[in-house]
């Protein structure tokens, strides 16, 4: 048996009774944990009390699921205002951990668990990488940050809780990250999109081709990648790349996780309620529709969230899935609110540039967009690069090609500038993939 089609062990749930339970019985759990979090949030939280008093709601006044609509909003806002640890439900000193998140506009978050947090997110991280396709006695190579970042000490935890043997690399020393993975021979790897494209890069300049890693499995997220970079990556690397998505002011990564069917990520409903609600309008979207993500913990101690605003763009099912989760499915995040650029009337995310980009004949996956304000229009610079070995001459051909792509599939037009390869920086962490250089209003 070729050493890539080998499966360690073919168990496929890290905890089946709660991963395939029933969605009535589903429902019924999540509306018993809602009221004990609505009771945690208002008895511990002022600003929770504040906000539900000021509507005259109770947490015994949620008797229906039809009555969570009731229930203030909270937004990051609240937690910088409230900054560092005013929406905490339980005393710092008993605290087990804390971690922030950067606060690229602002000043950061910083967000808190307890022990029991801490157990529970290491057994919906083990429960997220076993869906992937990770099992116990695997070697996890885990390349997210270390640190503040709750992406490498929640990887690490939820690894050691499936029972697989973890290698903290953290993010950065990229040769020296393809070193070990050529050493150790781990089967699972745990990265950033962007950085496991840009590990890619750099292996091939050490003349090592990844393909013929031990490396079967690719966990992947902290950023919105496109269908398009899934095909470069599990190209380039000869792995199943798989989605998971999760954000610190809800708990870190797994949240939610691709299971190996690869057609959504299953939010794990026993810990979250999930709503998708339209931005403008506050109101439930139907089923399949996009909009944005409102999530609300069931079992967080030290810092319940109700109807946390997340920004980000997605839709979700609740239709089966082929692996057996009845847990639901959200179809990929296109990108964050804060994130869409409006292009002469045209809302895009980034990630949709990326899709036309990506596996594009004679260019390398890397790109950054350039917004500039021409007038009162917003106007958008692509800047792609080309793979090692592309003529000069070339360039213009190139440059008029993806503009036209890009117009004809997103249906805005874009200025394209060729760079040579390497001249876009690459990411160690979450890509940055906008800049952004409108006047600040
Ligand atoms: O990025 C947690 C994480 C670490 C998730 C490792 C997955 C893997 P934050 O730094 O608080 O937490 O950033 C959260 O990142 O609101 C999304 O906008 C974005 N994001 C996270 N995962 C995905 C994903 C971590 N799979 C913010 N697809 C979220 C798209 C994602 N966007």
């Amino acid at each position: 048996m070729n050493a890539k089609n080998k499966t360690a062990n073919s168990a496929r749930y890290f905890d089946q009774a709660a991963e395939t339970m029933p969605r009535e019985a589903l429902a019924a759990l999540q509306f018993e944990r809602l009221r004990q979090t609505l009771r945690n949030a208002y008895d511990h939280v002022a600003l929770h009390r504040e906000r539900m008093d000021a509507v005259g709601i109770k947490p015994e006044d949620v008797r229906t699921s039809g009555d969570l609509q009731h229930i203030p909003f909270t937004f990051k806002a609240d937690l910088r205002d409230h900054y560092p640890f005013g929406m905490f439900a339980r005393p710092v000193s008993g605290l087990a951990r804390i971690h922030a998140s950067s606060g690229t506009t602002g000043k950061a978050t910083v967000v808190g668990y307890t022990g029991a947090d801490i157990n529970n997110w290491a057994g919906l991280m083990a429960r997220s990488l076993q869906a992937a396709g990770a099992r116990p006695g695997d070697m996890v190579h885990n390349a997210y940050g270390y640190g503040l970042f709750t992406g490498g000490l929640g990887a690490h935890y939820g690894a050691e809780r499936l029972g697989a043997t973890v290698i903290p690399v953290s993010g950065g020393g990229t040769e020296r990250q393809i070193g070990l993975i050529m050493d150790l021979k781990p089967r699972v790897l745990c990265a950033t999109p962007s950085y496991t494209l840009a590990m890619a890069e750099v292996a091939e300049k050490m003349g090592i081709d990844l393909r013929t890693s031990s490396l079967q499995v690719g966990v992947f997220g902290a950023e919105p990648w496109s269908a398009a970079m899934r095909s470069e990556i599990e190209e380039r690397l000869a792995i199943k790349a798989l989605d998971i998505y999760g954000l610190s002011e809800i708990m870190g990564p797994g949240v939610a996780c691709e299971c190996t069917a690869q057609a959504g990520l299953h939010g794990w409903e026993d810990h979250f309620l999930f709503e998708v609600l339209c931005p403008e309008t506050q109101q439930p979207v139907p089923e399949g529709n996009a909009g944005e993500l409102v999530i609300t913990t069931l079992t967080k101690e030290a810092l319940p969230m109700l109807r946390y605003r997340t920004r980000d763009i997605t839709r979700v099912t609740t239709a089966p899935c082929e692996c057996g989760r009845t847990h639901l499915r959200i179809l990929r995040i296109t990108g964050r609110s804060d994130d869409m650029l409006i292009i002469r009337g045209v809302n895009v995310y980034p990630s949709q540039i990326e899709a036309v980009l990506v596996g594009r004949p004679m260019i390398a996956p890397h790109y950054q967009l350039v917004v500039e304000r021409n007038g009162s229009l917003d106007q958008v610079t692509i800047e792609v690069e080309t793979h090692i070995g592309v003529s000069s001459e070339s360039h213009p051909l190139i440059a008029r090609e993806v503009a036209h792509y890009i117009k004809s599939i997103v249906g805005i037009s874009t200025q394209v500038v060729i760079k040579l390869p390497g001249e876009i920086p690459r990411s160690q962490g979450k890509a940055v993939r906008v800049r952004d250089l409108r006047p600040k209003e």
